[in-house]
């Protein structure tokens, strides 16, 4: 549907050329960010009220970049963090990529199973938890091969005590495609895979999104969201970093600050969960939303209704956007022109998508296929998986999204489906194969199948469909007690319902589709 930009012409003279070249060595997102604004400026107010410049940001990244080598990190090395959201944990991010290092950022809900295997397959030098988890999280790191387990904490011997005695070092350059981060996602099948996001992947699309979203150094944007994927961690901060705009700093989302902080701010980015809460809100009215003049809705579909109300209660249209960990924000609604409810709008300067069918080949616009992307936000591959990472790329570079997609007479992109199946809850991705292997691992169970069905705060409510061996009495409450311990809460089926068999087809195939219908209205 759209080709990427032109590359920029290469400079006039030799010494632009030179210059351009030399400057062009290093690509380190931490140099790009940092010199978006000057070191005076306020990068993020936290909550306590405590504003925090730029400079003082970059400089404590600085340090942290400095504690790391100290510990041994070198350029290339992981680190994993499963920390609570608090300033320090923007200055780690930062401070890994100033040491040259990858940050691992694992969800905080995230049980010792499930971050077994993200610590065994990506081989982290370091691994950083929360203090009240450091115990429970050496012997972790100790049985997956982990040399190095630090609370990110600030008492004595705690990572943080290290940043305090460590001293502030030079950013390590670092080339485009050199690794920046990992982000572990899951696939259709089989477990999670760790997407490998380089340093020119932040930077391409942070600086496609100041431009597409209007971000200046006026703006303040409210930070509600976990620094733990990319919503939160690359695009909120990346864009409000790179813009100059400050950061009003939220440990989680709560609809009353978030109200309370809309008179001082200009900006919100959230996932659909967000502005259905706010319109539950008595306080978010059109009056308490008149000083902002930008909400991002992503990661989930916008339901349609929750856009014409939101603009009916505001006069503001939710600009929607499309993305993915995979290759960061893909699309988004115009700034100026009409913000469509239900479609996602046009590709970002500098990516090119398409429509394509099961085998690859380009649909014409108004055919329903599968969107693919091209482009320089587009990630290396999966960490240590090179048969992965073919399988999900087609002839000439284009990544396979397992969206299903269309683009309408208007040019907007709509998602109409996914081909893959995956469900989305509160914005948060839940694979039903991982929680369908924990079910029918307990006793008494034949086969069960997971699905999303509507509901109203999280938009898709995660719920078993199971069914019994021959001989067996199943109980609803006994399966989500016996599944609890294993899976993230946001991941536990909030019902199991009991049913005497599954519907297939002729292939025997679980009609998932089919217990959609069926159950649609279990929420209400
Ligand atoms: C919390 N719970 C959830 C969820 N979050 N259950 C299902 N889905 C969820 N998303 C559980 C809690 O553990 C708790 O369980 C119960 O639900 C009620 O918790 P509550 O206090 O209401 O939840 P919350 O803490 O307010 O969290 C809801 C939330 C949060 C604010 C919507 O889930 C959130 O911040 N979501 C953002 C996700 C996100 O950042 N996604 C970006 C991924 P119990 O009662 O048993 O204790 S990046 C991405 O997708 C791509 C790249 C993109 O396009 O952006
Ligand atoms: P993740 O793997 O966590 O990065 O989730 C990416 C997936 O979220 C995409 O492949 C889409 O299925 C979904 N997604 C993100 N933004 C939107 C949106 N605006 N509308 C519908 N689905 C979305």
């Amino acid at each position: 549907m759209s080709e990427p930009d032109e590359p920029s012409p290469p400079p006039a003279s030799p010494s632009a050329f030179r210059r351009a070249k030399s400057a062009a060595m290093n690509d380190n997102v931490f140099d790009i960010l940092e010199a978006g604004a000057p070191a005076g400026r306020v990068a993020l107010a936290d909550e306590g009220g405590r504003d925090m410049t730029r400079g003082e940001l970059f400089g404590r990244a600085r340090r942290i970049a400095g504690a790391l080598v100290a510990l041994g990190v070198a350029p290339g090395d992981r680190v994993a963090a499963q920390i609570d959201k608090f300033p320090d944990g923007v200055a780690l991010y930062l401070g890994c990529l100033a040491a040259g290092a990858a940050l691992l950022p694992l969800n905080v809900a995230y049980t010792g199973a499930e971050l077994d295997h993200f610590l065994r397959d990506a081989t982290p030098k370091l691994f950083l938890c929360r203090p009240s988890s450091l115990d429970a999280m050496r012997a972790l790191g100790a049985a997956a091969g982990v040399a190095r387990v630090e609370s990110f904490g600030d008492g004595a011997g705690s990572f943080l005590a290290l940043v305090e005695a460590a001293r502030e070092i030079a950013s390590v350059p670092r080339g485009a495609h050199d690794l920046a981060a990992i982000l572990y996602t899951s696939g259709t099948t089989g477990r999670s895979k760790g997407a490998m996001i380089t340093h020119d992947n932040l930077s391409s699309n942070a600086r496609a999104l100041v431009a597409a979203w209007r971000f200046t150094d006026s703006d303040v944007l409210i930070h509600a969201l976990p620094i733990f994927h990319v919503h939160g961690l690359f695009v909120a901060l990346n864009v409000a970093l790179l813009s100059g705009a400050r950061i009003d700093f939220q440990r989680k989302f709560d609809a009353d600050a978030v109200v309370a902080a809309l008179p001082r701010a200009t900006c919100l980015m959230g996932v659909p969960t967000f502005y259905v809460r706010l319109l539950d809100h008595p306080g978010f009215t059109r009056e308490a939303a008149a000083h902002m003049r930008l909400f991002v809705s992503g990661s989930a579909p916008l339901l349609a209704e929750t856009h014409r109300e939101f603009s009916a209660r505001t006069g503001h249209a939710i600009l929607e956007r499309y993305g993915m960990t995979e290759t960061g924000m893909i699309a988004s609604n115009p700034y100026d022109g009409a913000r469509v409810p239900g479609a996602v709008g046009f590709p970002l300067s500098g990516i090119a998508v398409r429509i394509a069918d099961s085998e690859g080949r380009a649909l014409a616009d108004g055919e329903t296929g599968v969107i693919e992307v091209r482009g320089p936000n587009v990630f290396k591959g999966y960490w240590n998986m090179p048969e992965k990472t073919a399988a999900e790329f087609r002839d000439g570079g284009w990544f396979v999204t397992g969206d299903v997609g269309t683009v309408g007479p208007d040019g907007h992109l709509r998602i109409v489906g996914r081909a893959k199946d995956l469900v989305i809850s509160g914005g948060f991705n839940v694979y039903p194969k991982e929680i369908e292997e924990e079910i029918d691992a307990l006793p008494g169970v034949l086969e069960s199948a997971v699905i999303g069905l509507p509901h109203r705060d999280f938009g898709e409510g995660v719920t078993a469909i199971v069914v019994a061996r021959p001989g067996a009495t199943l109980d609803e409450a006994a399966i989500l007690a016996a599944v609890a311990p294993r899976l993230a809460a946001f991941k536990r089926p909030k019902r199991a319902l009991i049913v005497a068999d599954l519907p297939r087809n002729a292939m025997g195939k679980v009609q998932k589709a089919e217990l959609r219908r069926t159950h649609a209205g279990l929420y209400g």
